[in-house]
């Protein structure tokens, strides 16, 4: 990095006796290789310089830090490191001053924790947040933030990676005093020159000892079994616990060689390379060709045709997203019962002491019942979320086509149905989106956005912007049955079922699936969501279904029976007295056997291993076919489909991630071998070939877009 480069990210100037240090590393004032060559040359100059008697650091623009650049980590390390860093500026003989002006996180609060006194504005955000990228604070964190603020209080800072306001910051003693004040660098250069005033000494966090240390022992006890409990094959929280013990128990300089080396170990674990993977895919999916061409239509008034659970789910989003709504139902009873669905949800908000009456009057005082789509004349934009089927769809946008004011937007809240025939039943198809939301749609954050032939790109800028006044993750779909997410779990779904009926029990194969950290398995969401939802897909796709194609007729068998799970009381698993933990069911099991005896399978034994290959490389398959036809833009956005929508564990990255850690060739060399038994379903994609062919992973997809 040249000279010239430091010293446009960090810039130093004199103010009286305080030296102030300013990081101007947009966009978020990440602390890479510059800025850390930058700050030590800072405080080297502070130190050589007898007229300056402090240091003040800001940041410049929105952030104060966010933190290490995440993009280095993977790569070969740059010296100086930020610990090195950090020790030197907590070392410095002039006073440190930080002044937090907003998000100062991971790295950023690290280097707040060395300076010697701290303030925060009203707009600060302070956090250890290195959990969710499979880390531990490495900066010194986990060794100073104890001090300041407890052991229990910082261990729960960074297993949660929470952000505390400037006031709880305050409260919780990270940082010294809360100014009222717009300019950071302002009421850092009064507060130094106060401190100064007073005759105020370096302060060093290093130098203070842990508050109460048996309690806090006793404290971490209790945590570290709970967090071995919750972290599900996580790797980073159990490591996070062990290095607060060390701030208790250890000198500060033998706690920072185990931070240290613990560090490291999260840095060098694949959890590591997934959860960052996870937190670039999201915010790429943003990233989408018609953002080029298009800005986004106004929209303040919306109607959600329909209050159903899905209808009351999507208002509930868009209510909270500050919109204004019309629901639409088709008579007095059905718009009372959707209203009652809105309101069920602030009610159980207000039961829990999360909000008040006040707030949800305010709220509702947006909302407007309606039995007439006469009402909806000046809407600027419309979600459909009827009963999934075509005609019952295509209908309402003919309605729709009649009432709504030329330019607004029509989108359909469909799981698998031709957006493209919906369109075609109004006369304006380039005003026409699908919504995918996942249920309960005020609190999933995927949504599939459905980009039907005829659409125009304003169109689909104005379903993103929705998105994210919504706070939902966007990806963007083609139109194909079951879009991405769907259509990718129908054939994982379908090799479970083979699976089965192959030798491995429902409950084998759901305990495989969760080791794996699904949270659940399949046979445990078909029992959730209702057995009769799949059941009635499985009846509309049994006309156009390979006749050559193997199916499995278990779950048809129970459906039969009425066992559609939790709401029945029985499914795959027994439901005693409404439990919400499902029993392995004897009489579910008959029914397997009986249909394998009627197959003329042999059951066979798998290991949760092997259930585990055939479960992602049926995933895998699917999504390279999916990208082929370009439904999905990038790999990328396929990862963050199953993310955030379908449980999909979050330190694996996503299926396309999974894929390229385990190496393309393996799961292509599995797939031949699985077609050995299975030529038709077992059919390998194309791309994967190819990539395979060219030695390349499905990343390079995501770079090439
Ligand atoms: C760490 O600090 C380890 C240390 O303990 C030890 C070191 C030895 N690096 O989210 P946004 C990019 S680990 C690089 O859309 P917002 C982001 O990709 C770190 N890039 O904005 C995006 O780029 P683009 C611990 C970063 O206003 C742009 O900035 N810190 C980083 O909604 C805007 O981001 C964290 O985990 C980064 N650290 O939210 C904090 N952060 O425009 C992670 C962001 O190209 N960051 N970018 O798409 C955040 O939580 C949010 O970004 C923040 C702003 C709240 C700061």
């Amino acid at each position: 990095m040249s000279d010239q480069a430091q010293a446009s990210v960090v810039q130093t100037r004199r103010d009286g006796e305080v030296l102030v240090v300013s990081i101007n590393n947009p966009p978020v004032n990440a602390l890479g290789h510059a800025v850390r060559a930058g700050l030590l040359a800072a405080v080297e100059q502070a130190e050589a310089d007898a007229a300056v008697r402090a240091v003040l650091i800001v940041g410049e623009g929105k952030a104060f830090i966010a933190g290490a650049d995440i993009r280095e980590f993977g790569k070969p390390a740059m010296p100086p490191s930020l610990p090195e860093v950090l020790n030197r500026l907590e070392g410095s003989s002039k006073i440190v001053v930080a002044a937090i002006h907003g998000p100062a996180l991971g790295g950023g609060l690290e280097v707040a924790l060395s300076a010697h006194y701290r303030i925060a504005l009203p707009a600060a955000k302070l956090g250890l947040p290195e959990v969710n990228l499979g880390l531990l604070p490495g900066a010194g964190g986990t060794q100073r933030a104890p001090r300041l603020m407890g052991a229990e209080a910082a261990a729960d800072l960074m297993l949660t990676g929470k952000h505390l306001s400037a006031k709880a910051a305050l409260a919780a003693g990270l940082v010294d005093k809360l100014v009222e004040a717009a300019d950071a660098t302002a009421a850092g250069l009064a507060y130094a020159n106060e401190l100064l005033a007073a005759g105020a000494a370096p302060r060093r966090t290093r130098d203070l000892e842990v508050a109460d240390k048996a309690a806090a022992l006793a404290a971490l006890d209790t945590l570290a079994a709970e967090t071995a409990k919750k972290s599900r094959g996580l790797f980073s929280p159990l490591k996070i616990v062990e290095c607060v013990r060390a701030a208790v128990e250890l000198p500060f300089d033998e706690g920072i060689a185990k931070e240290r080396a613990l560090f490291v170990e999260c840095l060098n674990s694949p959890q590591r390379a997934g959860l960052i993977h996870a937190f670039f895919a999201e915010r790429e999916t943003a990233k989408i060709p018609e953002a080029k061409a298009a800005a986004p239509r106004h929209f303040a008034k919306i109607a959600v045709i329909g209050g159903g659970t899905m209808g009351a789910g999507i208002t509930v989003s868009a209510l909270d997203a500050g919109l204004t709504v019309t629901m639409v139902e088709r008579d007095a009873e059905s718009i009372a019962r959707g209203q009652a669905n809105v309101e069920k949800v602030y009610n159980g908000l207000i039961a829990k002491g999360r909000m008040t009456e006040e707030a949800k009057a305010a709220i509702m005082a947006r909302y407007t019942p309606s039995i007439s789509y006469d009402a909806i004349g000046d809407v600027d934009l419309v979600i459909e979320a009827v009963f999934e089927d075509l005609e019952v769809k295509k209908a309402v946008f003919k309605e729709l086509d009649r009432v709504c004011k030329p330019g607004a937007v029509l989108a359909t809240n469909t799981s698998y149905l031709d957006i493209d025939a919906i369109a075609a039943a109004t006369a304006r198809p380039q005003d026409v989106i699908g919504l995918h939301f996942f249920s309960p749609a005020n609190i999933m954050k995927l949504l599939e956005i459905v980009v039907p032939a005829k659409v125009s790109p304003d169109v689909v800028t104005t379903a993103f912007e929705l998105a994210k006044r919504m706070k939902k993750v966007p990806v963007r779909a083609g139109v194909c049955d079951g879009f991405i997410g769907n259509r990718i779990l129908a054939v994982y779904k379908q090799a479970a079922d083979y699976i089965m009926e192959d030798g491995a029990s429902p409950y084998e194969i759901d305990a495989a699936v969760r080791g794996f950290g699904y949270p659940m398995g399949p046979f445990q969401v078909t029992d959730l969501a209702g057995g009769d939802i799949g059941w009635a897909t499985r009846k509309r796709r049994a006309a156009t279904r390979d006749p050559k194609a193997r199916y499995v007729e278990v779950a048809d068998r129970i459906c039969e029976r009425g066992w559609f799970g939790q709401k029945t009381g029985r499914g795959f698993y027994l439901y005693p007295q409404g439990a919400r933990v499902g029993q392995p069911d004897p009489e579910v099991l008959a029914i397997v056997d009986a249909e394998r005896a009627k197959k003329g399978v042999t059951p066979r034994q798998f290991t949760p291993d092997e259930i585990m290959r055939r479960y992602m490389a049926a995933m895998v398959n699917e999504g390279a076919k999916v990208l082929e036809e370009g439904i999905a833009l990038r790999p990328l956005d396929i990862d963050v489909t199953f993310l955030s929508g379908y449980g999909f564990p979050r330190f694996r990255g996503g299926p396309m991630k999974w894929a390229d850690m385990q190496g393309l060739d393996k799961v292509l060399a599995d797939i031949r071998e699985f077609a050995k038994e299975d030529a038709l379903f077992w059919k390998p994609a194309p791309l994967l070939e190819k990539l395979v062919a060219e030695g390349r992973d499905f990343d390079s997809l995501n770079k090439a877009a």
